[in-house]
């Protein structure tokens, strides 16, 4: 009987060079932490990163890695279109909203008005908000989750990989060295209750320090409400994981509104893998094994003389 794996066994040799304090130790840390609970071999893991500091992952993973090219991880794992088509693997953004490796320029996540080495009078850049091109891509996950949080971290993780299908996963990650306290409002033990919304299956959205603020619908427009001035829990919003279109607008979220974390979209559907094999076994089926040579030789053919 195979013995049961252990954090350690997730560990590899590699020495960690990243910035003592970067939220990228906080992440690698609970990711060897879960992955022996997920029961999954090490031989049937493999970690594909990108170009970056947090792209050092695979390294330190004692599991099959690829360190690949600058933003192309998922279509180096797949093929384009991981998302719409639902691969069976699981993606993890790790958003530090500014380019670490190449010491700190302006990313595709950084906030407009952004003042960096390449933008010194503020990148005029509209961002990307990951949670929504996921949504928009047809994830059937989508999540968000903070390093400095590691028991959401972990459970978000575990959910992630539990879906069977391509899941996404933001995690906000501190790069204190080049964007320090990028996500201070939702990671400050002292402040992050009242922008934190966590958000529950089938429970209201509320969030506050004394759980005293909550999500209403105002016709079509969120607003945040404070409960007890003529606002009860039974008028807030209700979390539904399958709801693609509370899905869409918790993604859109931006302060003033409270900083959703949590699984926003969870709708399973076939994955691409599993619809790929039924179609070839009910081929094989119904004309028996196939012959390359044959269907070589089938058909319109030609000889060029
Ligand atoms: C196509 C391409 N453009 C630019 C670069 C140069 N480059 C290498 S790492 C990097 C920034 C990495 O930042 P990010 O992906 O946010 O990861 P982090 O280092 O912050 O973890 C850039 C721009 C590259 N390698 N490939
Ligand atoms: S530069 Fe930023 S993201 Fe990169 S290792 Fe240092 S703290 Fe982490």
């Amino acid at each position: 009987m195979a013995t049961a794996l252990t954090r350690k066994d997730f560990i590899s040799d590699q020495e960690v060079r990243w910035c003592p304090g970067c939220g990228d130790y906080a992440i690698l840390a609970q990711v060897q932490k879960i992955m022996p609970e997920l029961g999954v071999a090490r031989e049937n893991t493999v970690f594909i990163s990108g170009i970056g500091c947090s792209s050092r992952f695979p390294y330190y993973m004692n599991t099959y890695g690829f360190h690949t090219i600058h933003g192309r991880a998922p279509a180096v794992a797949t093929g384009l279109h991981v998302l719409r088509r639902n691969v069976d693997l699981k993606i993890l953004l790790f958003n530090n909203k500014i380019y670490g490796l190449t010491k700190g320029q302006y990313s595709p996540t950084s906030e407009v008005g952004k003042v960096t080495k390449s933008t010194p009078a503020g990148s005029v850049d509209f961002p990307f908000n990951p949670i929504t091109v996921a949504l928009g891509a047809h994830a059937a996950f989508v999540a968000r989750t903070i390093d400095v949080e590691q028991k959401h971290l972990g459970e978000v993780l575990k959910r992630a990989h539990n879906h069977r299908g391509a899941s996404f996963v933001e995690i906000l990650q501190n790069c204190n060295i080049f964007n320090d306290d990028a996500f201070k409002e939702v990671s400050d033990k002292t402040i992050k209750a009242d922008h934190q919304l966590v958000l529950e299956n089938g429970k209201p959205l509320i969030f506050g320090k004394n759980r005293d603020r909550g999500i209403r619908m105002n016709g079509m427009r969120p607003e945040v409400v404070q409960l007890g001035n003529g606002a009860s829990e039974s008028d807030l919003v209700v979390h539904d994981e399958s709801n693609l279109a509370l899905a869409f607008m918790l993604g859109n979220f931006e302060p003033p509104m409270p900083t959703p974390v949590g699984v926003f979209y969870c709708a399973p559907r076939p994955t691409y893998d599993a619809a790929m094999n039924k179609q070839l076994e009910e081929a094989r089926a119904k004309m028996g094994a196939g012959d390359p040579q044959k269907l070589l030789r089938s058909g319109d053919t030609w000889t060029v003389h």
